[in-house]
């Protein structure tokens, strides 16, 4: 399942960096993509929705509607 976030916090590349690593710690299969421009995080994943919010959540982000 393709998830697409929108998570407004995303200000540069590291964050894109620290978002991207703090899913693939938790869901190694994921593919995970970060455009820093549309704040979009888009994840190729088996976990849920929730989960992947969740972890976001975690790495110190906000996820938007
Ligand atoms: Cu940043």
């Amino acid at each position: 399942m393709t998830i697409t976030l929108k998570v407004p916090s995303i200000a540069c590349g590291g964050c894109a960096d620290t978002i991207t690593k703090a899913i693939e710690v938790h869901e190694p299969e994921a593919k995970v993509s970060v455009d820093v421009d549309s704040k979009m995080v888009t994840v190729d994943t088996d976990a849920s929705t929730e989960t992947i919010k969740e972890i976001i959540t975690a790495s110190g982000h906000t996820v938007g509607d």
